[in-house]
């Protein structure tokens, strides 16, 4: 994936990422209230697979490599692809991330957030915080000229500045008609490293940060992904493109936009 080629995406290509990004802001803005106590994850699967068809889209998760259901769910220690299941039910003082990737004609929206189930501790939510931010502080390094470690170099200072650490083993990545291509974009790294951003290239920034260690298992499912010391993990993603002037959050919510 490294030495792949990566594809420069046309004006009338972002705007179908933007449409297709868009519709992605608009499934999570569209889960957010149901995410209370007692709500089973695969009662969120199924209303965003329903919502998703609804809008004239498909949920690209759905028989990704296998996978079984339309999006993933993951809950506390859960670090990415857990698996709605109906026996999984959210409690006061969860975390969970939310991960959609509508395909609307033919392009993919890649975004996830975590949510609040609840009441969290303070611990939770300060390291839900450092996570988006930590989001935010890796789109804000996107410019043309700028390289690839930038974004990773600015989430692990800020990351660690906190005392949490960067989960190496799942990365960003381009997107587009492709689900996942190159480049790989890595949540940690070195200022100056890595491939020059040019305008027109598309992926995704997804941290997962951990309040304990930074090695991940993946359980006997073959999917589910946890902290190796069973201690919280949060990520925020969103899919970007760089533009001339900067950068653009395809996955933006009108209604979300930062100060
Ligand atoms: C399916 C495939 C192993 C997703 C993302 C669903 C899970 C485990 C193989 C990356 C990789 C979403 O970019 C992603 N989310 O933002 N695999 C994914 N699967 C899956
Ligand atoms: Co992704």
């Amino acid at each position: 994936m490294d030495n792949e080629r990566i594809t420069l995406l046309s004006a009338r290509e972002i705007e179908k990422m933007r449409q297709a990004g868009q519709l992605a802001a608009q499934l999570l803005k569209h889960l957010e209230p149901m995410v209370q106590p007692g709500v089973s994850t695969l009662e969120l699967d199924a209303e965003s697979e329903r919502w998703t068809k609804d809008h004239g889209a498909t949920s690209a998760p759905l028989g990704y490599h296998g996978f079984p259901r339309s999006i993933c769910t993951s809950i506390n220690e859960v670090v990415c692809h857990g698996i709605p299941d109906a026996k999984q039910i959210l409690k006061d003082g969860d975390i969970i991330n939310i991960d959609v990737t509508p395909i609307l004609d033919g392009y993919h929206g890649d975004t996830s957030r975590t949510f609040f189930v609840g009441e969290p501790s303070p611990l939770a939510r300060r390291l839900v915080e450092v996570t988006e931010e930590c989001m935010m502080r890796g789109i804000a390094a996107v410019k043309p000229g700028a390289r690839i470690g930038d974004i990773g170099a600015a989430i692990q200072t800020y990351a660690e500045s906190n005392e949490f650490s960067v989960v190496r083993d799942f990365v960003g990545h381009g997107v587009s008609r492709i689900f996942h291509t190159a480049p790989q974009i890595p949540h940690y790294g070195t200022a100056g490293k890595g491939k020059k951003l040019r305008p027109g290239m598309v992926f995704t920034i997804e941290p997962m940060i951990n309040e304990g260690v930074y090695e991940v298992e993946v359980l006997d499912d073959g999917w589910t992904a946890v902290t190796q010391d069973r201690k919280l993990s949060a990520q925020f993603e969103h899919t970007i493109a760089v533009t001339k002037e900067g950068v653009e959050i395809l996955t933006l919510h009108p209604e979300l936009v930062p100060a």
